[in-house]
């Protein structure tokens, strides 16, 4: 993977669009979102086969626009349908077997402290994301907002090392997290209740 690949990372799930999900992925993907994440959690989400076909549809659409496709957490998903890769967190399964499991696709790993993020370059992550960076309202158990401290330092530390930034980021405050070192924004919200897609992630992709 290349830090460029991060520019711009939508993330989505059926709970997080208030209209067609596959019409929103559509229209992200047009507007030139680099990664997508399937994202299926919360109330009403997706399970099963239903689940199933919904990633399906998705991954078609990605392929259609030479997007890679990355599943969270549900590593058995992932590899029955053969995404792209997979992103997980610190509460998932060892990254040791992960890594194994997903021999030449993308790994991504959710860090939040300099110990997390050493793991995840020695166990051979892809990339990382690091965040909330700002409150957010798609994820329910997320941490407290970190601001861009960590993400300055991480930088820091690692020059080269493909870092996304997340957590209730918008038009208005990307700028912030790019200047701290990342190499893009991972957005729920701000793409799916954008009431111009295309504008939203042209701003997005103008800042890196
Ligand atoms: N992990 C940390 S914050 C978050 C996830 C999945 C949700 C990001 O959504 P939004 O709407 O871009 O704040
Ligand atoms: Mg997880």
């Amino acid at each position: 993977m290349n830090r460029t690949d991060l520019a711009v990372y939508f993330i989505m799930g059926t709970p997080n669009c208030k209209h067609d999900p596959l019409v929103v992925l559509e229209a992200a993907l047009k507007a030139g979102v680099t990664i997508f994440q399937l994202r299926e959690k919360g109330e009403n989400a997706l399970r099963g086969k239903d689940l199933e076909r919904f990633a399906i549809a998705c991954q078609m659409l990605c392929k259609e626009y030479n997007v890679p496709f990355i599943v969270n957490d549900d590593v058995e998903l992932a590899l029955k349908i053969n995404a792209d890769g997979v992103h997980v967190g610190q509460d998932d399964i060892a990254l040791g077997e992960i890594r194994t499991r997903f021999d030449g696709k993308i790994v991504g790993v959710s860090v939040h402290t300099k110990e997390e993020m050493d793991n995840a370059v020695a166990g051979g992550a892809d990339y990382v994301g690091i965040g909330p960076i700002f409150e957010t309202k798609s994820k329910s158990d997320a941490k407290k907002p970190a601001g861009v401290t960590f993400l300055h330092q991480a930088r820091t530390i690692y020059p080269e090392f493909p870092i996304v930034a997340i957590g209730g980021i918008s038009e208005q405050n990307a700028t912030e997290v790019i200047q701290a070192g990342a190499d893009g924004v991972a957005v729920i919200s701000a793409i799916c209740e954008s009431s111009n897609i295309q504008a939203t992630i042209q701003t997005f992709k103008a800042l890196s």
